[in-house]
């Protein structure tokens, strides 16, 4: 393990800041639960699921303190039980490791965005079956991590599984490596086919006409959120990863906050009336959490500073990565027989 540690320290993932004490007191409770990987002594191989915070908000077109949420993200934990009284399951079982932040620049985007990079690479390298969970960030980090996960698994096919308000395929010539840009950067870059990117949740009048002309150029996959809820929120995710999982190899799930109603989300920059809510988006992540393929995740787009008092968000942030574990477990569940 002090080899994987160093590993994780040479691609600048340094511990959490913060994090929890542990003590009886917690038991049951979801910061009692996730390990940190300075206290993990089992092998790397019981190791489920790996948190990595992305804090890089620097990139946001809107001013965005999404930095402040990987800490936001720990520190609200102890608000949640383990067990999921809707699916009378207990998460207890999985073993969640914690790896910490990824250490940014202090000025400069690009040498953040390239660190990021690196150290999905070594996430990568150092827990090759276990499901990776990023927490931005914005959303400009989804194109870093999804680089690196091209470096690593080079000959295969990638796809992205994307809940947003937006497309994201702003023009990186005018916007640069920007929260707004990370589809079509990685599109441009040849990492992943637009045919092979696939959106729920897009609605309203959030996404101009020549992005719209884009999408379409390119096949990009748009489920708009009306569509959705009429043919079901669950059974459209279902069958959009069950497309998308025959067309490539590993699919990369990424959840902008902001494809969450406003009222829902207000700690979210970019949240527009008439999205989703958050009972859809818990329903669409468990479902998500149940595919057999599932092993690449990531949210970002939440900002803490601007969050509610009674931290909605926040709370609705924690709740999203709750559910995608409690997918995971059920279908273990399910293989295992019990
Ligand atoms: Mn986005």
């Amino acid at each position: 393990m002090t080899e994987i540690r160093n590993q994780l320290q040479q691609a600048f993932i340094h511990p959490a800041e913060w994090s929890w004490t542990k003590n009886g007191a917690h038991q049951g409770r979801v910061q009692h639960w996730v390990h940190t990987i300075e206290k993990w002594e089992k092998s790397i191989e019981q190791i489920d699921a790996v948190i990595l915070g992305l804090p890089l908000s620097r990139s946001s077109i809107s001013v965005s303190g999404a930095s402040e949420y990987p800490l936001a993200f720990r520190k609200g934990w102890k608000g949640f039980s383990t067990y999921n009284i809707d699916e009378s399951i207990d998460l207890a079982p999985l073993n969640v490791v914690d790896l910490g932040d990824v250490a940014m620049h202090g000025t400069d985007i690009v040498e953040s965005q390239k660190r990021i990079q690196q150290a999905m690479e070594a996430v990568l390298q150092a827990f090759p079956s276990a499901i990776t969970i990023n927490i931005g960030g914005d959303h400009s980090v989804t194109a870093s991590a999804v680089r690196g996960l091209k470096a690593v698994t080079d000959n295969e096919t990638i796809g992205i599984f994307q809940f947003d308000t937006h497309l994201d395929l702003r023009d990186p010539a005018e916007n640069g490596p920007s929260n707004g840009t990370p589809i079509r950067q990685l599109i441009e870059a040849g990492v992943v086919k637009g045919n092979h990117v696939y959106n729920i949740g897009l609605h309203g009048y959030f996404n101009s006409p020549d992005l719209i002309h884009y999408a379409k150029k390119h096949s990009v996959n748009m489920i708009t959120l009306n569509k959705a809820r009429q043919q079901g929120i669950v059974q459209t995710v279902r069958r959009a990863l069950a497309s998308l999982q025959q067309q490539v190899d590993r699919i990369y799930v990424t959840v902008d906050m902001d494809v969450l109603d406003v009222s829902f989300a207000p700690g979210v920059p970019a949240s527009t009336p008439g999205g989703m809510f958050t009972h859809e988006l818990f329903a669409a992540l468990l479902e998500v959490g149940k595919h057999d393929e599932f092993k690449h995740i990531d949210f970002v787009c939440l900002d803490p500073l601007k969050d509610e008092s009674a931290s909605p968000t926040v709370k609705a942030g924690i709740y999203s990565f709750l559910q995608v574990l409690s997918g995971v477990i059920i279908t273990r569940n399910q293989i295992n027989g019990t």
